[in-house]
């Protein structure tokens, strides 16, 4: 039986709408262990990492916002996520802003030598602190990653860079800043935009994403910000924007995936409870995670 091990990063200071660290409450009330338990896994919650929240919150409008508790929490995660790797187990991390893949590709990447990373976004996330527009780490967490930007971020659990650019695949981009656009070009990043998706379908996105990892990485990590999805499906989301992902686009892409076998790690980023319906986007990400997990609707 495969083993799944569940991880939440109560996390919110990534970015500045308070509440995106009750999205693991949210996700585990809306019946994730059930769910993957149902599907025949080996489902083991192993619960939230704690951390401090500092008393007064960093509101200097610093280039970095929050910089030290995001360091804080990634380095704790980076290494459950090591040792979740370590134990064979399939680590499944609930957020949190976006700012905590920063550490788990800092605890996945370790155990790759080509980790492939599916960044499933309307954004890029691949500010630095001389780009952000706004100090906001959710909005450089991919970015850090590549090796790219602020020192401290970079070097989480004491290696850089993480990924190589031409193993990452953004699905659903449509909020693409300028510094972000010239660094795709730069380093060739593989963007389906809402064009692609709109234009080829997509069916079509996600083979040529499986084919063109299945060719060069060992392990390929599944990032989903929950803002991909157009905010019709998922309104508890901090930056939604409009002409997303929809709810059946974003299944097809979770079954396609997982009949491909290729995802070794996942996470589900950004459901913020109190800017939800009835804790809707929390429904919707299980929903996503059943199908990622083999789930069928006959
Ligand atoms: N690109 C903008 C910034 O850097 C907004 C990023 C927003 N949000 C996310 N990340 N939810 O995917 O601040
Ligand atoms: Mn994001
Ligand atoms: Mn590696
Ligand atoms: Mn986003």
């Amino acid at each position: 039986m495969e083993k799944i091990t569940i991880i939440g990063l109560p996390m919110d200071l990534g970015q500045n709408r308070r509440g995106v660290d009750m999205g693991p409450s949210a996700i585990r009330y809306a019946e994730v262990v059930e769910r993957l338990d149902s599907l025949g896994f080996d489902v083991e919650d192993s619960g939230d990492i704690m951390i401090g929240r500092p008393a007064q919150l960093d509101t200097s409008e610093t280039k970095l916002n929050n910089l030290k508790e995001v360091t804080i929490g990634s380095r704790l995660l980076a290494e459950k996520v090591d040792a979740i790797l370590g134990k064979n187990s399939f680590p499944l991390v609930l957020g949190g802003d976006h700012s905590i893949a920063i550490g788990t590709l800092a605890g996945a990447s370790k155990h790759y030598e080509n980790l492939g990373v599916i960044w499933f976004d309307a954004h890029g996330d691949l500010n630095t602190d001389e780009t952000t527009p706004s100090g906001n780490i959710h909005g450089m967490s991919l970015a850090v990653s590549l090796g790219l930007g602020n020192d401290e971020l970079v070097n989480i659990h004491g290696y850089s860079p993480k990924i190589k650019p031409e193993n990452v695949v953004i699905i659903g981009a449509r909020s693409l800043d300028e510094g972000e656009r010239k660094l795709i070009t730069a380093k060739e990043i593989k963007v389906f935009s809402m064009h692609e998706i709109d234009r080829r379908g997509m069916a079509a996105v996600i083979e040529e994403t499986i084919a063109f990892f299945n060719e060069k990485t060992d392990g390929v990590h599944l990032s989903v910000d929950m803002d991909a999805l157009d905010p019709i499906d998922a309104p508890g989301v901090g930056t939604p924007v409009l002409g997303g992902i929809t709810y059946r686009e974003s299944h097809l892409a979770m079954e396609m995936l997982s009949e491909s076998g290729i995802v070794t790690s996942a996470e589900f980023v950004e459901v913020n409870p109190i800017l939800d319906d009835k804790n809707k986007t929390a429904t919707v990400a299980v929903a996503l995670m059943g199908s990622l997990f083999g789930e069928k609707l006959v």
